[in-house]
């Protein structure tokens, strides 16, 4: 790919008002507008005008799906991506739940739908997009949208029966990009790689932050180690990355891997990072910001200072300093606050937390009545007010970036003939942060193999929540109500 990124260099010299471009081409923000006209045109045609009810995109990352996300923002229209490793009865549940004006599937996923309203995202979408007459179609003035409308719904697991619906205002996305802005100062000339998938916070914010500030984005469709090594150690026009740990762990796995010395910083966030690849990088001279946030707060929300990269300037193991004016608390059970260097519950309160799920029930006790919000995640502040996360209160596992309830895998597990009862927990992994691991008891008979129970959970199971190892025990540990003692698990394996 050494010539790609010649022509990238070109052609970026060539027309620099670019808003995207990836291995399959570059496009303006011209093109952007044009594309805003052809999808409004076609929104409107499908749902009658009716712009209220999302529309929902289910389809591997793609040039096509960022522009219609992009669209989606420009026009006010909320949308939910749902991930395209999602299995049937999951996005049936998904799609009752949210009930879309219209879908948007690419080729792979159409299959799988029987929906009236689906529009196909081949090539000939695109070609529409881009050759259809669309001078009738006139675009919203931005100021005609209010910050009060919905920006989109995201799902997130917990560890709650189903996953969780978020809501998020478009006030509350603009507030967290200018606060990634003040952080991070973008220059008009850059590209933010991405090379998240686009069902996540994290990846979407990426093209959110651009349309904002009027910046570049590079869109890797699948994370490929190799060039993203090139890319962020060639080519001075990148000068962001967003990335899990587990991305980094592999771009550090290459001894000569270091960043061009024009390269701000990689965005490092999803999950917990070992301390072990914060120094490593320390040591490699690669600027990274470790950075914590979720959904519920429109990604980062906590961050290093991106001048002060972390470690070298700022302790190993700290998030940083949360953007004002969002704030971070540290509460005991009983809901009291407790001073510096005391660990308890974290919460949070500001412009980029939103304003509760879209099933109210999962709200309890997880606001306050000053508006507060429970993260469910557990550490705290040092006398500076740079915050330190320790763990999750609840059992939540997170692998690479993505989580996994460990109620659904023990539910899905237990349906293997051979096992008795299962228990999920996730023990400490170098690659993916944490390796999902079923602890099993058997009925009397054949002792399972890993590969068998593995390849038993494929039609049930999204892959990363697919058990990595599997430990046999005769019991489980239980506590005096008959709970089982998950960190005892956790400590005996580990
Ligand atoms: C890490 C990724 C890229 C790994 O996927 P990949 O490369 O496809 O894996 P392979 O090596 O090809 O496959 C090996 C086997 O592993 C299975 N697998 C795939 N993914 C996982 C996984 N996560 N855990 C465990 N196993 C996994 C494969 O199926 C394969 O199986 P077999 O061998 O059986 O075929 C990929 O997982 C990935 O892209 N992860 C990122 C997900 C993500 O976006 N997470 C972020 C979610 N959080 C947020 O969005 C909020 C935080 C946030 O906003 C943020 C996050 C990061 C950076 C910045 C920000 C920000 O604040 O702006
Ligand atoms: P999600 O909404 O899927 O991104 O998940 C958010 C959860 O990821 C948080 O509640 C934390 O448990 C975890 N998380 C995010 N960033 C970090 C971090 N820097 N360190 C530890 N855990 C993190
Ligand atoms: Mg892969
Ligand atoms: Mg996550």
């Amino acid at each position: 790919f050494k010539s790609r990124l010649h022509k990238f260099e070109f052609k970026k010299k060539e027309s620099p008002d670019v808003f995207l471009s990836s291995q399959h081409g570059m496009y303006t923000y011209n093109d952007l507008n044009r594309f805003t006209a052809f999808f409004k045109d076609l929104v409107d045609t499908k749902t009658e005008g009716n712009f209220e009810r999302p529309v929902v995109f289910i389809s591997e990352s793609s040039d096509m799906l960022l522009f219609s996300i992009a669209a989606c923002w420009k026009l006010g229209i909320p949308f939910t991506p749902i991930s395209p490793k999602t299995k049937e009865s999951e996005l049936k549940e998904y799609l009752n739940r949210l009930d879309p004006s219209l879908i948007f599937c690419d080729v792979a996923n159409r299959q799988r739908l029987d929906y009236p309203n689906v529009v196909k995202l081949d090539e000939n979408f695109f070609l529409n997009a881009f050759t259809q007459d669309v001078r009738h179609v006139t675009l919203p003035d931005p100021e005609e949208i209010s910050d009060e409308q919905l920006f989109g719904y995201f799902f997130t697991s917990g560890t709650t029966s189903k996953p969780k619906i978020v809501p998020l205002k478009r006030r509350q996305m603009i507030s967290a990009a200018e606060a990634s802005a003040l952080n991070f100062r973008p220059d008009p000339n850059h590209f933010w790689l991405l090379c998240l998938p686009l069902n996540h916070i994290g990846g979407i914010s990426i093209i959110l932050r651009s349309l904002i500030y009027g910046t570049s984005v590079y869109r890797l469709g699948e994370f490929d180690e190799e060039m993203v090594k090139e890319f962020l150690s060639e080519n001075p026009r990148f000068q962001a990355a967003s990335l899990v740990p587990t991305m980094l762990k592999r771009l550090l796995d290459d001894p000569l891997f270091n960043t061009h010395h024009e390269f701000k910083s990689i965005l490092l966030g999803g999950g917990p990072s070992s301390e072990n690849l914060i120094r490593k990088s320390v040591e490699r001279g690669i600027p990274i910001v470790a950075s914590y946030g979720m959904t519920e707060t429109c990604a980062q929300i906590v961050a290093n200072p991106m001048l002060a990269p972390s470690g070298m300037y700022t302790p190993l193991k700290s998030v940083g300093k949360p953007f004002p004016p969002n704030v971070v608390q540290v509460r005991d059970d009983d809901g009291k606050a407790l001073g510096k260097n005391q660990s308890g519950q974290l919460w949070l309160r500001g412009p980029q937390v939103f304003d509760g799920y879209l099933d109210p029930s999962q709200n309890e006790g997880r606001f306050d009545n000053e508006g507060w919000f429970n993260t469910g995640d557990y550490g705290h502040l040092n006398g500076f007010g740079q915050l330190f996360i320790e763990s999750r209160r609840t059992d939540l596992i997170i692998t690479g970036g993505e989580n996994v309830n460990p109620t659904e895998v023990e539910e899905a597990v237990r349906k293997i003939g051979t096992i008795k009862d299962a228990v999920v927990i996730g023990l400490p992994d170098e690659e993916w942060g944490q390796k999902v691991t079923a602890v099993v008891t058997l009925k009397n008979g054949e002792t399972p193999q890993l590969t068998d129970v593995r390849s038993q959970l494929k039609d049930t199971l999204v892959d990363f929540k697919i058990p990595r190892e599997l430990k046999i025990v005769q019991e489980f540990p239980l506590t005096a109500t008959g709970k089982v003692k998950r960190w005892e698990l956790v400590k005996k394996f580990k």
